[in-house]
This record gives C-alpha cells, sequence and structure tokens, in this order.
C-alpha cells in the first residue's frame, strides 16, 4: 500500500544540524531531492512498488545540495539520495532504480530475466553515463570553462550532445513502453530526461524529434501510481 509524506505540512525540509537518521522512520524510504529532479524518477519507481517514503526537500535553486547536511548523506553533491528503511544511504540515480528493482521483485520495475534484462541494464546504463553528466555541463557550464561566451557556448554543445544521445534512444524504443517486454524503470528514466527543458531546449522538445519518448511521458503520466508523482515534479511541464 503506497503511503507518502510529501507535500505541506508533511514535506519536511533537510535542516542542517539534523542527520538524516534523526528523520528516519524505520518502516519508510527517504528520498532527498528536489521537485523535478532527478528525485523524480526515484519517487515513481517507489510508488509503482508501492512502497512507503517520505520525501526530504533539498533546494537545488538554494544549493542546498552544497550544503555540509547534503554533502554527508552524497559527498559528491548530488540528488538524488535516498536512505534505505535500514538506514543505508545509496546514490546515483540508476543504482537507486536498480536498488529498489531489486527489493520489490513482485513490482514491475525490470524484466525478471533474459535479453530483456540485459538491454534493460544497456539502456539503463546509456542514458546515465552518457546524458545525465552532460545536464550538469548543460546547466552549470562555468565549472567547466570560464564564465561568458566560453560558458555559453559549451552550453549549447551540451544540449546538442543530449539531443543526439536522446536520438538514440528514440530509436531503440519499443512501444508502448521502452522495452518490447513491457513497462520498467526504463520509461520513468527516460521520460524524467524529457522534461528537462532548460537543459535540453524547450523549443527543440516542442519540435517533436522524440515523438516515441513523447508516447512514453503521455502514458506515464497517465499512469495511476505514478500520475501523482508526475504532477507533483512536472504539473508545470506538461
Ligand atoms: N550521477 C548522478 C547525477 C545526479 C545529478 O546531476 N543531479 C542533479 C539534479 S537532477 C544535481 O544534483 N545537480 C546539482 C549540482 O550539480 O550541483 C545520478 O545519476 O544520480
Amino acid at each position: 500500500m503506497l503511503a507518502y509524506r510529501w507535500a505541506s505540512p508533511h514535506e519536511k525540509s533537510f535542516e542542517p544540524g539534523r542527520g538524516a537518521l534523526a528523520y528516519a522512520d524505520a518502516m519508510n524510504y527517504a528520498i532527498f531531492g528536489d521537485k523535478g529532479s532527478g528525485a523524480f524518477c526515484v519517487e515513481a519507481a517507489l510508488a509503482e512498488a508501492g512502497a512507503s517514503y517520505e520525501f526530504h526537500s533539498i533546494s537545488l535553486a538554494k544549493n542546498e545540495q552544497r550544503k555540509p547536511h547534503f554533502l554527508a548523506l552524497n559527498p559528491s553533491g548530488k540528488v538524488p539520495a535516498l536512505r534505505l528503511p535500514e538506514g543505508e544511504v545509496v546514490c546515483e540515480s540508476a543504482a537507486i532504480l536498480l536498488t529498489i528493482a531489486d527489493r520489490v521483485p513482485d513490482a514491475p520495475l525490470l524484466p525478471r530475466s533474459g535479453t530483456a534484462r540485459a538491454q534493460a541494464y544497456r539502456w539503463l546504463a546509456f542514458m546515465a553515463s552518457e546524458i545525465y553528466p552532460m545536464v550538469e555541463v548543460s546547466d552549470y557550464p562555468a565549472r567547466f570553462v570560464p564564465q561568458g561566451a566560453e560558458a555559453e557556448a559549451l552550453r549549447g554543445r551540451a544540449k546538442d550532445r543530449i539531443r543526439e544521445r536522446l536520438l538514440i534512444v528514440e530509436r531503440s524504443v519499443a512501444l508502448p513502453w521502452f522495452l518490447a517486454s513491457g513497462f520498467s524503470i526504463l520509461d520513468i528514466y527516460a521520460a524524467m530526461f524529457t522534461r528537462w527543458r532548460g537543459s535540453i531546449g524547450a523549443e527543440w522538445l516542442a519540435e517533436g524529434h522524440i515523438p516515441r519518448l513523447d508516447a512514453i511521458s503521455d502514458a506515464l503520466r497517465k499512469r495511476p501510481a505514478i500520475a501523482p508523482v508526475w504532477a507533483r515534479h512536472f504539473g508545470d511541464r506538461g
């Protein structure tokens, strides 16, 4: 039975000076992240699995991912992070999704075996290693080159690379879901990237280059367990 505690007054901001375990609810998973961020895929997977969780807000706008209390959870200063009910913290979106799929094997999160499972690993790894790192370059180019014209040029190249790679994903999608075997975490993960208009370019996304991925997003936003999660994260982004 899904039991999330998310929106005000239950949504907890992750206050400095209080360790993650201070919030521990032995029965619950705890997601640390921001609305519209990579925390979406974690929340969607837990919702689909029917797991209980809490969502602890880490504001990217306020740079809270770089604050000591969050760095204690993930020294790489990136959301999402997931605290397991046992207290262990798992970071890295692909690892988190695989962990949830492993822990709730009856949920339709991964093909059970065979080549479909191998393909799931392949495309999860592709998106995590070829697309997601480019998002940092697009969002924060001045971390890599001097601020100004150089940074803007780098941002443009990063957007191009994300688009090229999304087109590779697009060509691999079997409808109605990413994998021919049916719904999986691949749908959640791929749809998430298509929402990141600032990182990819709103105009390009509106031009219809990725109709299969768009169809998956449409199906996902209507999926009963995921619809409320989608609305909280992307309600303003279609
Ligand atoms: N490799 C990480 C990447 C996570 C990531 O880049 N998260 C973004 C938000 S979607 C973030 O925290 N950005 C803030 C920053 O880089 O300072 C993962 O897969 O979880």
